[in-house]
């Protein structure tokens, strides 16, 4: 099938012209401003059905983990105390089915790989190039929350992410967030404020998502969490990641911490 045509299936590209240069600079706009872009329905119906039945049918194949991590998702720093915000621990439980259980028809991974989604995400993040990660697991991940699960606090690693909502729980399940709070690449903590957002003294933004949005955030100096899933509906997210260098692993022992192996 000719790729635009396959695409064409997947994205809803009327609402979504992800290869238009006016688009594409909007979004960039927005991701400045905002530091996170949703694109609501960005998936056709189709296909959001399509990867509801994928997610539900290889749910029990996800490897489940109760973590404690801190903030920054790093070693402890024993220069500071252990209840300092720089080590705090807090939980994340969520299940994971990781890039090699996603298999090469899925959804997902024509997305993944289409050249024009890609080369929208250039355009967007203002990257030269983008890489898949080095490692079987890291690429395209399923993310399961199940009743009482969430996600901690966190700033991510990468400098961005790709997320598309699966399925959305009766109640919980929010995306909350505090921009600009630490500035990575100055080595700019702000301890100050990452404590008070973790004790709830600030009031989190919460970003409105529904099913089949696309959502791209910059999570590297904007710490963020899930709030945790109510009722007996599943959260399912499916997380793109890129990086924009060639040849980036997560290390034996992150991949051990997130996926078990
Ligand atoms: O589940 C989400 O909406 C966000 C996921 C996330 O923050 C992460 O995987 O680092
Ligand atoms: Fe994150």
């Amino acid at each position: 099938m000719d790729k635009i045509v396959q695409l064409n299936h997947i994205v809803d590209l009327q609402s979504h012209p992800i290869s238009e240069n006016a688009f594409r600079q909007q979004c960039r706009e927005s991701l400045k401003k905002d530091g996170a872009v949703v694109l609501e329905k960005f998936l056709t119906e189709q296909a959001l059905k399509s990867l509801c039945d994928e997610g539900e049918a290889k749910k029990q194949y996800a490897y489940y983990t109760a973590q404690k991590h801190n903030i920054y998702i790093s070693d402890a720093d024993l220069e500071y105390p252990l209840q300092h915000i720089r080590n705090k621990l807090v939980v994340s439980t969520k299940g994971c089915l990781t890039d090699d259980q996603i298999g090469s028809s899925s959804i997902l991974r024509i997305l993944y790989d289409s050249e024009i989604f890609r080369s929208y995400l250039k355009s967007v993040l203002e990257e030269v190039e983008l890489y898949p990660y080095a490692d079987e697991c890291s690429s395209i991940n399923l993310h399961y929350a199940s009743e009482g699960q969430e996600l901690g606090w966190h700033f991510d690693n990468s400098s961005f992410a790709t997320t598309l909502l699966i399925q959305k729980p009766e109640g919980g399940g929010e995306f909350h967030y505090v921009r600009g709070v630490r500035d990575a690449e100055r080595g700019e903590m702000n301890f100050e404020s990452a404590a008070k957002v973790v004790s709830g003294a600030i009031e989190p933004s919460k970003l409105a998502i529904e099913p089949g949005d696309l959502v791209l955030f910059r999570g590297k100096n904007a710490i963020h969490c899930v709030t945790p899933t109510i009722g007996k509906t599943t959260r399912m997210l499916a997380v793109l990641a890129f990086n924009n260098k060639p040849g980036i692993a997560l290390s034996a022992s992150a991949r051990k911490t997130f996926y078990g192996r």
